[in-house]
């Protein structure tokens, strides 16, 4: 098991659209692996493959809310297969953006398939932070970020601030 470095905005790859996983093979549980311990390192309750610069439709979550209590979760090739109308507003932040929070939007409820650690398929109903957190990493598998769903000034102002701690951090480490 390794960390990785995890992309942040504005890389291109972070737009890149992820390929479906065709064998739960041990590369996938090696990538697999990397992720949940990239995850724990970062700290941060999701994350895509893409983020760590790899194209495949693998997703690793931890919701629990107790630290001491680890429940990591896995998911490959997931896709929802319903989403509710009703909308409910969740303060989203993300690891490939920085120390940046904001309000968004999305379905409350929904229910999505999926293929687990061992290959197995599955289903969840989901709702809460699982529901909000599974729509925001399945996104990323899509190229999709969650300022993409705010006004074009606030999208500007967030990436703009990133980019520019970004560079600041860069002269410090070369
Ligand atoms: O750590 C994360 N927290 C979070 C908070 C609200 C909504 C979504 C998330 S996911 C994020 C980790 C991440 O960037 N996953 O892609
Ligand atoms: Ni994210």
């Amino acid at each position: 098991m390794a960390v990785k470095k995890i992309l942040s905005i504005p890389d291109p790859i972070l737009r890149e659209k992820s390929i479906l996983v065709k064998k739960v093979d041990k590369d996938i549980k090696n990538l697999m692996d990397d992720m949940i311990e990239t995850m724990y390192n970062a700290p941060g309750i999701g994350l895509a493959a893409i983020q760590i610069g790899i194209p495949k439709r693998v997703i690793v979550m931890d919701i629990s809310k107790d630290k001491d209590k680890k429940n990591p979760m896995f998911f490959i090739n997931p896709k929802i297969i319903w989403k509710s109308k009703v909308l409910s507003t969740y303060e989203e932040g993300c690891l490939s953006i920085p120390n940046q929070f904001a309000e968004v939007q999305r379905p409350d409820k929904c229910h999505f398939k999926y293929l687990d650690y061992n290959g197995k398929e599955k289903e969840i109903k989901a709702e809460g932070l699982l529901s909000t957190c599974i729509q925001h990493e399945i996104d990323h598998l899509d190229g999709i970020l969650f300022i993409d769903y705010l006004s074009k000034l606030k999208k500007d102002i967030i990436i703009k601030k990133v980019s520019k701690n970004k560079k600041e951090l860069e002269r410090v480490v070369v």
